[in-house]
């Protein structure tokens, strides 16, 4: 008998549905290939939050060092009472750094997850008595539609963190013509990019010593076997993440320890001993080939500001 045919046959909720079809097809591709979005279930994104506290992960701090240090910058060119949309709603950090610094007359966080925004949305509301909080409950990467009350005021859009980095190049020029799509003719983008730098200091910020990033690659295994019934076995995979020099960017693996046999929904994947599956890939860009991106997804850049060690960066463009 198939112990795992009742949950195979059972009806599944749209979002599992969409997990359950994207992993039953990465794990059937040659090279397997998951998207990263599948991290960021609850005990992922607490991990993530470990993430950007360890000593060899620089880039949340150096982010934030950035926006400190040039908030006066970024603020002379922000048009008074702008609404700021932000593209994904994590830890508020880094937005509350530009409502403290400069004078927005909305704030508007797009994420996909309700419960989260609703929570948030309630924070800042306290924080900030006089600004007003609409949430969007979308997926920042489609298009979606902005509050009404927003529609007549300037925009300004924010995508802090590089998580544009974790785009392949043709996502991330379709994310910057939608969000384009989305602010209007005349808008700003305040977007963060992680820059290429030593291999070294980026092989220490995604294999850490405590193993907290091993640890969050591994959460999406958890998941699969959580949610879809799976009975990945933890211990027989390792996390590995390497630098591809000629494609800019780190990735994120997951090697197979020993020839096995992964069940699912009904299903069955064979790995053999050294197979991986790709997990993450984060893209380092130098700032020609970041403006160059901007460009050719119809942006203009205007200003961009980095950290004396030039390790990140952060780009006002303009639609
Ligand atoms: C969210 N994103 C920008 C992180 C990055 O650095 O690519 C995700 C991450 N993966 C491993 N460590 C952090």
């Amino acid at each position: 008998m198939n112990v795992h045919a009742p949950l195979a046959e059972a009806k599944l909720d749209p979002a599992t549905t969409a997990f359950a079809a994207d992993v039953t097809e990465a794990l059937s591709q040659q090279p397997k290939k998951l998207s990263p979005k599948y991290f960021y279930d609850e005990a992922g994104s607490q991990l993530f939050e470990q993430i950007t506290k360890l000593p060899e992960y620089y880039p949340t701090r150096t982010e934030l060092g950035i926006l400190r240090a040039r908030g006066k910058d970024i603020c002379s060119i922000i048009p008074k009472d702008a609404a700021l949309v932000e593209f994904g709603a994590g830890a508020t950090t880094k937005v509350r750094l530009l409502l403290e610094q400069c004078s927005f007359g909305a704030y508007v966080p797009v994420d996909i997850s309700g419960d989260f925004l609703a929570d948030q949305a309630a924070e800042l509301r306290k924080d900030f008595p006089t600004l007003d909080v609409l949430p969007v409950n979308a997926d920042f990467t489609t298009t979606f539609d902005l509050p009404t009350d927003v529609k007549a005021m300037p925009k300004v859009g924010f995508f802090p963190g590089s998580t544009l980095g974790n785009f392949d190049p043709h996502e991330a020029c379709a994310f910057l013509r939608s969000a384009r799509q989305i602010l209007g003719k005349g808008a700003l983008m305040l977007i963060g990019i992680d820059l290429e730098k030593d291999e070294r200091v980026l092989q220490a910020a995604y294999n850490d010593a405590a193993g907290v990033t091993g640890e969050f690659n591994k959460n999406v295994l958890v998941r699969i076997n959580r949610e879809l019934g799976g009975d990945f076995d933890l211990g027989a995979f390792v996390h590995r993440a390497i630098y591809n020099k000629e494609r800019h960017r780190i990735e994120m693996h997951l090697i197979a320890k020993k020839p096995q046999t992964v069940h699912l929904l009904g299903r069955s994947f064979n790995f053999r001993a050294g197979e991986s599956i790709h997990t993450e890939s984060s893209y380092k860009y130098s700032m020609e080939r970041f403006g160059a991106l901007a460009r050719g997804s119809g942006w203009e850049p205007k200003s961009s500001w980095t950290d004396a060690e030039e390790q990140f960066s952060v780009h006002a463009l303009v639609a």
